[in-house]
C-alpha cells in the first residue's frame, strides 16, 4: 500500500539547511520527526528536518508544462496570508533588496489559480498556489465551521472542584468570543455539581433560546464516592437532553483519577477541555443550521416539483 510521497532536498551547506527549516516552519508546516545521523565517516554527518502536509500527489505530465522553474510546488488555501508570511520571512532574514528580489506578487495562472514565487534559500525556488475553487479536490462533506456569530450559546457549569471549572469556564469563554460570538449572546448557569448539570441544560435546550449548550464539570475518581454511578448519570442525562430536545449539547466533563491530571486538562498541559468542549458545540451549532438549510431547501424543490 502505497502511503506518501517524500521529496528530499539536499541542503548544500549549513546556512541554507537552516535558512528552509526556519522559512517552512514560519509558514505554517507541520514539523515531521526530524533525524540527527553521527557521521559514519570523519565530517560525513547528517540531519534531516521532515515537514509535512496533509496531502501530496506525483503528478506525471505529458506535453507542456505550465511555465514554472520552481523545485517545489505548495497548495494552499488563503494565499495572500501565506505570501505575507513569506514576506515578513525574507524582511527578517534576508537584506532589503535581496529579499524584494526574492519574492514574485500573487499573479494569476492559465490554469485558474494565483501563484507567487520565493527563494527562501539561493537556488532553491517554491512556488504556492492556490485554486480558485476552493472546493476542488475536497471530498464532498456537509461539516459545521468554527464561526460563532449570531449565535446563542448556554454554559452549565458545577460549582464542584471550582478551582478546575472556572478554567473550564475561562477556556469556554475564550473559544466562544474569540470565534464571534458576543458576550450578550452566552448565558452562564451555575449548578452545585456536575450531577445537577442535565437537570439545568435540558430546561435551557427546551427554551430553544440558545442554539447549543456547554456542559463543564469535574469528577475526581478519588474524591468521589459512586463515581462511576455520577460519571453515567450525568453522561446519560447530557446525552438524552441532546437528543430529545435537538439541541447540541457537548460534554467538557472530566473525570480524573487526580487532581493534577484535572489541572493538566484544564489549561496546564494537556489544552483546556472548556476550551475545546465550546468548540465543538459551535461546530455542531452551525452543522446544525446548515442541515435545517439544506432540507428547506429539498422540501422547497419537492414542493415546486
Ligand atoms: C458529592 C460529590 C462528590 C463526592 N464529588 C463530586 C465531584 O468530584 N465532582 C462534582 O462535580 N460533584 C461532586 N459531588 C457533588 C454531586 O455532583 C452533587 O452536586 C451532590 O451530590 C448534590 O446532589
Amino acid at each position: 500500500m502505497i502511503k506518501g510521497l517524500t521529496f528530499l532536498h539536499p541542503a548544500p551547506s549549513p546556512a541554507h539547511f537552516d535558512a528552509l527549516v526556519s522559512f517552512f516552519s514560519a509558514l505554517g508546516f507541520e514539523p515531521g520527526r526530524g533525524w540527527d545521523e553521527p557521521p559514519r565517516r570523519p565530517g560525513a554527518a547528517s540531519r534531516g528536518r521532515p515537514f509535512l502536509a496533509p496531502l501530496g500527489n506525483l503528478e506525471i505530465v505529458d506535453g507542456e508544462l505550465p511555465t514554472l522553474s520552481t523545485d517545489l510546488l505548495v497548495e494552499v488555501t488563503a494565499l495572500d496570508a501565506v505570501h505575507e508570511a513569506a514576506r515578513q520571512w525574507l524582511e527578517k532574514n534576508a537584506d532589503g533588496d535581496s529579499a524584494r528580489a526574492r519574492l514574485t506578487g500573487i499573479e494569476d495562472t492559465h490554469w485558474k489559480s494565483r501563484l507567487f514565487t520565493v527563494e527562501p534559500a539561493p537556488g532553491f525556488k517554491v512556488a504556492f498556489w492556490e485554486h480558485q475553487d476552493p472546493l476542488r479536490g475536497k471530498p464532498v462533506a456537509l461539516e459545521g465551521d468554527l464561526s460563532a456569530q449570531g449565535m446563542r450559546f448556554a454554559i452549565v457549569v458545577a460549582r464542584w472542584n471550582a478551582v478546575i471549572t472556572e478554567r473550564l469556564l475561562q477556556g469556554a469563554l475564550d473559544a466562544l468570543l474569540r470565534s464571534g460570538a458576543q458576550r450578550n449572546d452566552i448565558g452562564i448557569v451555575r449548578v452545585p455539581g456536575s450531577w445537577e448539570i442535565p437537570g439545568a441544560a435540558r430546561p435551557l435546550a427546551e427554551s430553544k433560546r440558545f442554539d447549543a449548550i456547554v456542559a463543564l464539570g469535574c469528577l475526581l475518581r478519588g474524591d468521589t464516592a459512586h463515581y462511576e454511578a455520577i460519571y453515567n448519570e450525568v453522561a446519560r442525562g447530557i446525552g438524552q437532553s441532546q437528543q430529545e430536545t435537538g439541541v447540541p449539547h457537548s460534554f467538557g466533563v472530566l473525570t480524573c483519577e487526580t487532581l493534577e491530571q484535572a489541572l493538566d486538562r484544564a489549561g496546564l498541559k494537556s489544552g483546556n477541555k472548556g476550551f475545546e468542549a465550546a468548540a465543538a458545540a459551535i461546530e455542531m451549532a452551525s452543522l446544525h443550521r446548515k442541515l435545517a438549510e439544506k432540507s428547506a431547501a429539498a422540501q422547497h424543490t419537492e414542493r415546486s416539483a
